[in-house]
């Protein structure tokens, strides 16, 4: 639960930030709310803004013509002013992120260390991977994992201890869940 005057803004970071900041503005928590993930989401509700966030890196096309994207972990991340600019005003911000893939990792890692430093009012959401996914941002995890799991404005929800409940039911449900599980670590 987070305990604050200020108006609130839940951003969500990458595609499973992004289904996070959906599904809560479904269940009514009065909020902005921003999703940043590539491709845009369409068909949103009016409460939510979506703005489009290309990793570093670059398009291939395999054999059979598919179009796939490898990011580049070792260039260094750009953020785009308008993201930039998202923090700027007086409220408190929620922020939202899956990590393990390229944007809800690296914007959570950069603007964890950035919203701290400047003293922002702020709650970060990690969802933790599954063990058994692939995980290029192993390291990178770890990193936030550590560096905040003590500060009280982290939370970590690992998918791993949803796995024995859920394991033998659609993901959907599982997700379901921890979208409920975000929700009340954050209704006022
Ligand atoms: N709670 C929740 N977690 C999800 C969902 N989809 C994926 N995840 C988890 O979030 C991790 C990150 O996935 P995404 O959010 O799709 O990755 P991304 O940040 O968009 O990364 P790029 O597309 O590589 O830039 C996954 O490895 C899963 O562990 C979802 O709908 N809900
Ligand atoms: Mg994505």
């Amino acid at each position: 639960m987070i305990h604050t005057n200020k108006p609130l803004h839940l951003i969500g970071f990458g595609g499973a930030g992004a289904n996070s900041i959906i599904a809560i503005q479904k269940m009514g928590l009065p909020a902005k709310y921003t999703c940043i993930t590539q491709p845009e989401r369409k068909d949103l509700a009016p409460e939510i803004t979506c703005i489009t966030f290309m990793p570093p890196g670059e398009r291939r096309i395999t054999k059979t013509g598919k179009e796939f994207f490898i990011p580049n972990r070792q260039a260094p991340l750009e953020v785009p002013k308008t993201i930039d600019d998202l923090f700027e005003p007086n409220a408190h911000y929620v922020i939202i992120a899956g990590l393990g893939g390229y944007t809800g990792t690296y914007l959570m890692k950069h603007f964890g260390s950035r919203l701290q430093d400047n003293q922002k009012s702020f709650t970060a959401i990690c969802i933790l991977p599954f063990s058994f996914e692939r995980r290029a941002s192993k390291a990178i995890i770890n990193q936030i994992h550590q560096k905040y799991k003590a500060a009280e404005n982290f939370h970590f929800i690992d998918l791993n201890t949803y796995q024995e409940k859920f394991g033998d039911k659609p993901i959907t449900e599982l997700f379901d869940q921890v979208n409920q599980d975000v929700y009340s670590l954050i209704k006022l």
